[in-house]
């Protein structure tokens, strides 16, 4: 299934055809899931990678066998693709682990009423940005990212694929969707303190860890583990649908790369839009300026 240039455009968002059918798209909206399932979501860019490797080795006690001898998106399969009911199938994982971008007001309907325990990963919509930029130019599954401001222009419109990161984000961490069996944490707090970010997973999915097993799962889910990883760097997808020499997945890494890519006049217009799409929002962000420059310092 190439469909490389095709556009799957569902409920008013866009998605690539390569990985998307109407069809499955359909199906994850109505997907029977359990009180036993772990549901990884996040808008594209966020760190979606890293929380599946942090569930997949937290769930192995810290074990790298299973996310270095696994790609990760037979491991933790992604709702909406095409592929996801052949894998889902033949699933290595108990309990199932399952990786979403969709909106909430196209999933949570499927989630109302499951137990299921839903993992939120956000992260600074300027980095977001930034890594989603540079992945439109390696991944030709994506149409052309165009100069960044044109490409900034549609994030903050919510025309990008998978639409709209403020409505994502506050979607998902609306209160209603907060009562239903919710974790949100920040790519941020994961790169700021990686151990509590990890005991904080571990003590939600009522899989306390010793203090080994959490040194193991620190180790094998660094960025340098994680880069080195076939089973998580994508390193494993086809030149023709990742150009590997146009750039990597695991790319930086780092917070505040947003500062290399935006001009004042960019951050400007950026903090304009955000303040008048989350003026209705009560939600504390550790991407907050004053702490930018420590987790800065902090991160790798
Ligand atoms: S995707 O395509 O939506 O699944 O992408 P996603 O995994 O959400 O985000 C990719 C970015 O996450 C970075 N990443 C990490 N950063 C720090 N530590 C670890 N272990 C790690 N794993 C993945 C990855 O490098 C991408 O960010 P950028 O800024 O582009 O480097």
């Amino acid at each position: 299934m190439a469909r490389l240039d095709v556009v799957e455009t569902f409920h008013g968002l866009f998605f690539p055809g390569h990985l998307h059918t109407l069809d499955s798209l359909q199906l994850a909206l109505k997907f029977p899931f359990r009180d036993t399932d772990i549901v990884i979501v996040s808008y594209p860019k966020s760190g979606t990678t890293w929380m599946q490797e942090i569930v997949t080795l937290i769930s192995s006690r810290g074990d790298p066998q299973m996310s270095q001898s696994v790609p990760n998106w037979t491991r933790a399969p992604w709702l909406e693709h095409h592929y996801f009911t052949a894998v889902l199938e033949a699933s290595p994982t108990t309990p199932r682990v399952i990786t979403t971008h969709l909106p909430h007001h196209l999933l949570g309907p499927a989630l109302q009423g499951s137990k299921a325990k839903v993992i939120y990963v956000s992260r600074n919509p300027k980095d977001v940005v930034v890594s989603f930029y540079h992945f439109h130019k390696m991944a030709n599954f994506l149409p052309e990212a165009g100069s960044f401001s044109e490409f900034l222009n549609r994030f903050l419109e919510g025309t990008l694929h998978y639409g709209c990161w403020f409505d994502h984000i506050k979607g998902w961490t609306s209160q209603k969707a907060a009562l239903n069996n919710l974790l949100h944490i920040s790519y941020e707090e994961m790169s700021m303190d990686i151990r509590g970010a990890i005991k904080r997973v571990s003590s939600y999915l009522q899989s306390p860890l010793l203090e080994d097993e959490v040194n193991n799962c620190v180790k094998h889910c660094s960025f340098s583990s994680m880069k080195d990883n076939k089973m998580a760097n994508y390193m494993l997808v086809d030149e023709a649908i990742m150009d590997h020499n146009k750039g990597s997945f695991m790319r930086k890494g780092k917070i505040g790369d947003w500062k290399n890519m935006f001009t004042e006049e960019l951050n400007q217009y950026f903090e304009r839009v955000f303040e008048s799409k989350m003026k209705d929002s009560t939600l504390e962000f550790a991407w907050d300026e004053k702490r930018e420059e420590e987790l800065m310092n902090k991160s790798h």
